[in-house]
């Protein structure tokens, strides 16, 4: 049975037949639905910090062990999520429609071009390593990365240039997460010693095991600044996520791509899904859109996250994107 109001999807799936140029901002929310954390409201607490005070530049300076836990725990959350039906969902309207382009402001992918590479050298590999919208299979030319990716580190001295796409889990052995005690014992129990070995294997393995380092219950170790990633080049600078903190600029050349497409033509249709839409410039694109005469569908958990004020003719689709943007994209 439909969540989406009945004449909400009619009137809605009646003007999507009809649009040309559709473009999607997406947020934390739609991950949310494949389990990784968002940044506000609910969620939005890493241990005793609020997410967003970690996304800064002044905070990797002051506390750089606890910000790369805070991106290491996130690294290894992202490599075992799965895309849900809303990535599979947007990347179906993307083969569709060449005229479709996705700007996602989450960081669990990578870089369009290193995705193509990816598939290039990878092949099977690149569908574990890729983010969640690129595992749905869409197609990159319409996908840009707003705020970086977590699997890009780059170097933090001023004077150095060195960047390099990182997916070891842990990068650093000092931000191994811990596993909690597996119980087993191959002298306590009547396992062969190899059955044992094998069954605390297999422990080992199975993230259950391992300690929740997201609450604060939980203690954590402090990783020393000498443990943290260190530039390989030049064995001066500490590596960093290359993710875009606050104050920092986006990717120039994703924008500049983005504010082409922009500007080729009047947006028909703008979807805002999982997204407080509080952070710019990515907000701005909504309203830009707007502004061309776009008409919004947005789809969120909570009614009160809008990008500004929802006017006549836009549509507010309440519920989980994994589910919603499945049923309105149909
Ligand atoms: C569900 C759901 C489910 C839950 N289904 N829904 C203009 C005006 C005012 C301020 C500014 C401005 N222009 C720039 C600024 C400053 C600043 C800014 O915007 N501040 C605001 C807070 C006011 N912007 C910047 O600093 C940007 N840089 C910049 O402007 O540079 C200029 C410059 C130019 C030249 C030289 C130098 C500088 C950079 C912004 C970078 C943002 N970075 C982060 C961290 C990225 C790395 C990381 O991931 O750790 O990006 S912050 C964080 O917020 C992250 C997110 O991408 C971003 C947006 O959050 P999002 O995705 O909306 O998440 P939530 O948690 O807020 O919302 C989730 C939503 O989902 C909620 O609504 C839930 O209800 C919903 N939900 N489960 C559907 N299952």
């Amino acid at each position: 049975k439909s969540i989406v109001p009945t004449a909400d999807l009619q009137s809605f799936t009646e003007y999507l037949r009809g649009c040309k140029r559709i473009v999607a901002l997406l947020g934390a929310g739609i991950s949310a639905s494949s389990g990784l954390p968002t940044f506000r409201g609910a969620g939005g607490l890493w241990r005793s910090h609020d997410a967003t005070s970690l996304a800064t530049p002044e905070a990797f300076d002051e506390t750089p062990g606890l910000v790369w836990q805070f991106y290491s725990y996130r690294r290894h959350m992202a490599l075992q999520a799965d895309p849900n039906k809303a990535h599979y969902a947007l990347a179906e309207l993307a083969r569709r429609n060449e005229d479709f382009i996705t700007l996602s402001q989450n960081v669990d992918g990578m870089d369009v071009r290193q995705v193509v590479l990816a598939f290039a050298f990878l092949s099977n590999k690149s569908l574990f390593l890729s983010g969640l919208s690129q595992r749905a299979n869409h197609p990159v030319k319409q996908l840009h990365l707003l705020h970086g990716t977590l699997f890009h580190v780059k170097c933090t001295n001023f004077y150095c240039n060195y960047t390099e796409d990182n997916y070891t889990d842990p990068i650093v052995p000092a931000l191994e997460i811990p596993k909690k005690s597996s119980g087993l014992n191959p002298s306590a129990t009547d396992k062969t010693g190899e059955q044992a070995s094998k069954a605390i294997g297999e422990a080992l393995d199975d993230t259950s095991t391992e300690v929740d380092i997201s609450d604060a219950s939980n203690p954590i170790a402090t990783v020393a600044r000498e443990d943290l990633p260190q530039c390989p080049k030049c064995e001066d600078g500490l590596l960093r996520p290359g993710v875009v903190w606050f104050g920092e600029p986006l990717p120039e050349k994703t924008i500049g791509a983005v504010d082409k497409w922009i500007a080729a033509g009047p947006v028909d249709l703008c979807l805002v899904i999982g997204t407080s839409a509080k952070v710019f410039p990515a907000a701005g694109y909504v309203h830009e859109a707007r502004s061309q005469g776009a008409r919004v569908a947005v789809c969120n958990m909570d009614p009160n996250d809008t990008p500004g004020e929802l006017h006549y003719g836009d549509w507010f689709f309440q519920g989980d994107a994994g589910v919603v943007v499945p049923e309105i994209l149909r």
